[in-house]
């Protein structure tokens, strides 16, 4: 099968041929991983074309609604079950920003990878940050951003963490298209990572750290 045909379909916006396809390419044994970097490849593509003026936030939003499509088809494949959990992450879009599918596609990995999973969904204010740090004991609090007026947030939710003294106890992670390993750094996040795979692996390794620090 053409993985093409895929990225085709999803800058086309066709919901209903993204998901056909999808859900052929896995039945056709082709790994799930790859059929994830094709998605991947093909919404680089959408932001391209949307940076360069060649089409408009309607377009886009079909496409993500077809990318969200295809990503829920693989969401069972990425996921194991009958596993103890590593840990507790609560994760969440900061307030301002309503993009989602990298968080998604994040919160899915880390399911896959044997996390529990608290997603507080899009445009998540400082608050909520704080309740669900302080009432459902999570050990990481992971942030995404796609919008250079939205990476501020992400500091504001950390210095609130420290100020409530909940950095004693759980570690932060933060990722997104702008956010680099030097602003992370410069927010006092604990972890930083540029791309849904190695999210996990850090919040594995700040998982690690907790242990033996406690
Ligand atoms: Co928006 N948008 N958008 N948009 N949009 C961007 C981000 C932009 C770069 C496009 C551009 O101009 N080239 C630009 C931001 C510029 C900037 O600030 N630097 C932009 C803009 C300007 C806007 C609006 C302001 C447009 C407007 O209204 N004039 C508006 C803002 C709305 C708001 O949030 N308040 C807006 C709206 C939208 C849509 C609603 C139309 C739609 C979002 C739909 C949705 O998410 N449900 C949309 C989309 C789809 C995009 C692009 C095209 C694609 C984003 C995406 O989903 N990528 C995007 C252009 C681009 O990024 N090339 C763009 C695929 C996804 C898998 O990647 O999210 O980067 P990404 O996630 C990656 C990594 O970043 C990382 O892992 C993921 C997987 O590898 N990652 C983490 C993400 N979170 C992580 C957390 C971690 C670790 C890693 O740890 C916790």
């Amino acid at each position: 099968m053409d993985l093409q045909t895929i990225k085709d379909a999803l800058n086309d916006g066709d919901i209903a041929k993204v998901a056909e396809l999808t859900t052929a390419a896995l039945d056709s044994g082709i790994g799930v991983k790859k059929v994830l970097d094709t998605l991947i490849g093909g919404m680089d593509e959408v932001g391209r074309k949307f940076k360069d003026n060649e089409i408009f936030i309607p377009e886009v939003m079909i496409s993500a609604k077809a990318m969200h499509t295809g990503l829920d088809i693989l969401a069972p494949h990425l996921s194991k079950s009958g596993i103890k959990p590593l840990g507790k992450v609560g994760i969440g879009t900061v307030k301002g920003d309503l993009h989602d599918i990298g968080k998604n596609l994040v919160a899915m990995m880390f399911r896959g990878a044997g996390f529990e999973v608290i997603d507080l969904g899009i445009d998540v204010p400082v608050e909520r940050f704080i309740d669900t740090a302080t009432d459902k004991d999570v050990n990481i609090i992971a942030m995404s951003s796609l919008l250079t007026t939205s990476m501020g947030a992400m500091r504001d939710v950390i210095e609130e963490l420290k100020k409530q003294g909940l950095l004693t106890r759980l570690k932060t992670m933060v990722g997104g298209a702008p956010v680099t390993k030097n602003f992370a750094e410069s927010i006092g996040a604990d972890g930083y990572a540029k791309d849904a795979s190695s999210a996990v692996d850090k919040a594995r390794e700040l998982i690690g750290l907790l242990k033996r620090e406690k």
